[in-house]
């Protein structure tokens, strides 16, 4: 066994032993206060049976040569040389290139793939794509598909909402009460892009407790937020509703800040008129929002005199803009926070995330990272990242996004590494349609998800521990070297060696290596970061030696202090420089799904709409405590989680009753988009009437040559809704659906996910 190393994921640092070619062990980074059990999943993973060991082809792909097919995901394949695939691939880009110009590629690529800052896939595809000549590419992410549209036209940025939030530091010291709508889930504080060395959220949390701080948690489950607080547990999807009814306290009970709202703001009486029901006669009260909410309105008018009284922090989880009127929830916040007046106070004001991801809360670094350079893409056609169904079977239309009429490209050829769009899309089946359309789907992976199996040609990467890397995180304080910590297994190769390869054939491979092997791009991506830094770094030697390097950091940071202090000298990136609350921009669209100011929109997908007569249970398609979404779902944590191989479902004791269910039965979940198998966890933490299954479940389709086949393994994007939030941003919408939940009596079909497709030699 060789000595341990210490290396990272987005889920956590860790040090790791390794036998046999495999990680054996793994122990968290010394000084993490609260690891992720997500580290577990790493045993194993380099040689798990689910890893792609060579380069492989479609048959019918390679019998029939590109063109549409609906047998994508449902053939088998035909393993090829390293050269063969180099010739295939070399020569299926140029044809698309040569035929129908650079366009016709999809190289949007969504997706996290591992932590490294060189061998970040997606950096590395849009890096060879743009020598290629460009790529129809995509906008935003799944994350925060709204909130990326909404917050820049209404408070100037959304990134700084998360880089630059009131650091945990300042809420343990000057907030009173922190009301937080989606909790604090810590499972999802494991979790940074870029990678994580310390988890101080928990922490955090109770030395808020300690010293008299309170907690409003407005959730549908019990333990998004962890420990002692106020719980109330709303009909998922009517956060707006709710905010609107404290707003209306606020302006009626001359609670509202009218100074603040004055002088940073802009457009709170066009709100107003909307809020007090002035124009459409509906007063947005308690009383009117205790049935949509179904909590007291009691209690919500005592919650917002709680609120006006104390220093008081608004939080919005992400999870609230992941649904159809997404841009409405941040936006309302936002707005809440304002009429409290307390935006730019130590402790007081508006926070975006908390309980999301491990960055808000923590102090960001006061440099940039080392990056890799992507080069220049010439095409300008693009999507909203959750548009790619649409794209796919809507060539040629026209569509609506963020006050601009855009036509959807014609994709001959989708070209993915890094991501896999079978846990990241919504509504699967018609995916699979959608992917019968081009001619050609490549994809790099080290592991054979369901985005590999239905490629027409499969590349065997290797993953974060079979190569050299180094991490950055903009709010973590440790730049980290990441050793390889055993060879590649069989024949996986690194995403740029492939990309090098297919560069050189192409003609481009000077340009796509500038002649340096990716030991050589680590150094030299580490000096050349080095040259802009204002303070003194160990050469790249000595960080390498060193196994890590302290960054500076931003400390005590309050989420737009400066611009509460001076707002002409700090000036938002709105148009009017303040805070937003009805923006004649968006106003000016004219879309009938996003107004001019904060609304209340009643979702299809809710218990009080009339779907819900028809499937009468909200599922919640959270993220996964178990992993960081798809990633190693084959890991011991992930499979330790399975009920009866499935995932699991978790509902209230009631509506278990109600269906004659029990802990450990295996249950279809289904509505008219389609079903998956799932196994019950009957818990009352669970709000009655909403039943929770997480993303990450390896797709299972019991008959792949069937777009519509039931998942047997308990993926919820079997069922959810393919529509954007809005016409504003077309964000994702996957984390609410309404379905229905029967005991499973039928032969039960095994969970083949983590099995390799047939692969003949050829
Ligand atoms: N219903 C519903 N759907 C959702 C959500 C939801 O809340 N509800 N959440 C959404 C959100 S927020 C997100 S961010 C997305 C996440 O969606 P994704 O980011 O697409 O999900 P991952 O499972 O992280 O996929 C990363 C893939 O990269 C592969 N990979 C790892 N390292 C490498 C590498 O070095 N090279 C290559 N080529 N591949 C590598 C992994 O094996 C894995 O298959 O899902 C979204 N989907
Ligand atoms: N362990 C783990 N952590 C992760 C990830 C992972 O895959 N695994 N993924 C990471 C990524 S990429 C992202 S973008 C973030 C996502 O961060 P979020 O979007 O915030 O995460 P979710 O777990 O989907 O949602 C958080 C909680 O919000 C609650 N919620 C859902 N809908 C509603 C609603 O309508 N109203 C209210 N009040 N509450 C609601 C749910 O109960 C849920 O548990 O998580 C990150 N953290
Ligand atoms: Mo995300």
């Amino acid at each position: 066994m060789a000595a341990p190393q210490t290396s990272l994921t987005h889920w956590g640092a860790f040090t790791a032993t390794v036998a046999s070619g495999d990680i054996a062990s793994v122990r968290p980074l010394a000084g993490d206060a609260d690891p992720s059990s997500a580290l577990g999943n790493l045993p194993g993973s380099v040689r798990h049976i689910s890893r792609v060991t060579t380069p492989a082809v479609r048959r019918g792909w390679l019998k029939e040569g590109p063109g549409p097919s609906s047998r994508r995901g449902a053939d088998d394949f035909v393993a090829v040389s390293w050269d063969e695939l180099a010739e295939i691939l070399g020569d299926e880009l140029r044809r698309v290139v040569d035929a129908y110009g650079n366009e016709a590629i999809y190289g949007g690529s969504y997706g996290w793939s591992s932590a490294g800052r060189f061998h970040h896939a997606q950096s590395q595809i849009h890096r060879f794509l743009n020598c290629l000549g460009g790529f129809t590419f995509s906008r935003h992410s799944y994350s925060l598909g709204a909130t990326g549209v909404i917050m820049p036209r209404v408070v100037g940025t959304h990134d700084d909402l998360f880089k630059r939030s009131t650091q945990w530091d300042v809420i343990v010291e000057h907030t009173d009460l922190m009301v937080c709508f989606g909790g604090v889930a810590l499972k999802n504080t494991g979790v940074n892009h870029g990678g994580t060395t310390a988890h101080p959220a928990r922490d955090a949390l109770n030395r808020f407790r300690a010293k008299g701080g309170r907690l409003v948690s407005i959730s549908p489950l019990r333990d998004d937020l962890d420990g002692e607080c106020d719980w109330h547990a709303p009909v998922p999807g009517t956060d707006v509703a709710i905010m609107l009814a404290l707003a209306y306290v606020l302006a009626t009970e001359s609670l509202a800040d009218l100074d603040f709202l004055a002088s940073h703001c802009t457009g709170y009486e066009r709100f107003e008129r909307y809020l007090l029901g002035t124009d459409d006669g509906v007063p947005k009260s308690p009383q009117w929002a205790a049935p949509i909410c179904g909590l007291d309105a009691g209690e919500l008018t005592a919650l917002a005199r709680r609120m006006a009284s104390n220093r008081t922090i608004v939080t919005v989880s992400w999870s609230l803009q992941r649904t159809r009127h997404g841009e409405q929830a941040p936006w309302m916040g936002l707005t809440l926070a304002a009429m409290l007046g307390q935006i730019g106070l130590p402790g007081g004001g508006f926070g975006h995330g908390y309980g999301s991801m491990n960055e808000p809360g923590l102090a960001p670094v006061k440099c940039t990272l080392p990056r890799l350079p992507q080069g220049i893409n010439p095409v300008r056609s693009f999507i909203p990242v959750a548009a790619i169904s649409d794209m796919l079977l809507h060539p040629g239309e026209p569509f609506d996004y963020n006050g601009l009429r855009l036509t959807y490209p014609d994709i001959k050829l989708v070209y993915w590494a890094g991501g896999n769009p079978f846990h990241h899309h919504q509504n699967l089946p018609r995916l699979r349609r959608a992917l019968g359309r081009p001619d050609t789907v490549v994809v790099h992976e080290p592991y054979w998800t369901a985005m590999a199996k239905h490629a027409d040609i499969v590349v065997p990467s290797t993953t974060f521990a079979e190569r050299d890397d180094l991490s950055g995180s903009r709010n973590d304080p440790l730049l980290m070297a990441m050793p390889k910590l055993t060879e590649p297994y069989a024949q996986a190769r690194d995403d740029y060696d492939t990309f090098a390869m297919l560069a050189e054939r192409l003609g481009f491979g000077d340009a796509f290596t500038e002649g340096r092997s990716s030991r050589e791009w680590l150094a030299h991506l580490y000096e050349n970061w080095s040259t802009t830094l204002d303070f003194d770094v160990p050469s790249f030697a000595e960080f390498w030696r060193a196994g890590r390097l302290r960054l500076p950091t931003d400390d005590g940071l309050t989420l737009l202090a400066d611009f509460r202090a001076d707002p002409h000298g700090h000036r938002l990136g709105t148009p009017s420089g303040l805070i937003e609350i009805f923006s004649a921009d968006i106003d000016g669209f004219g879309y009938t799904d996003c107004a001019g100011h904060p609304r209340w929109y009643e979702p299809d997908e809710w218990l009080g709409g009339p779907r819900a007569g028809r499937f009468p249970l909200h599922l919640l398609a959270n993220q996964p405590a178990s992993r960081l979404h798809s990633q190693l779902d084959g890991g011991a944590t992930s499979m330790q989680s399975k009920v009866a191989g499935r995932e699991p479902i978790r509902m209230h004791p009631d509506d278990a009753g109600e269906r004659g269910l029990d802990n450990g039965d295996v249950v279809r979940v289904f509505n008219d988009r389609g079903a998956c198998l799932a196994g019950v966890v009957v818990d009352d933490r669970v709000r009655p009437s909403v039943v929770q299954l997480s993303t990450g479940a390896w797709f299972d389709p019991v008959d792949p040559s069937d777009p519509d086949s039931m998942c047997a393994h308990g993926n919820p994007n079997v069922l959810t809704e393919d529509v954007g939030t809005s016409s504003l941003a077309h964000g994702c919408t996957g984390a609410h659906v309404l379905v229905q939940v029967e005991k499973y009596t039928g032969v039960l079909p095994p969970v083949r996910a983590h099995q390799p497709p047939v692969l003949a030699p050829r």
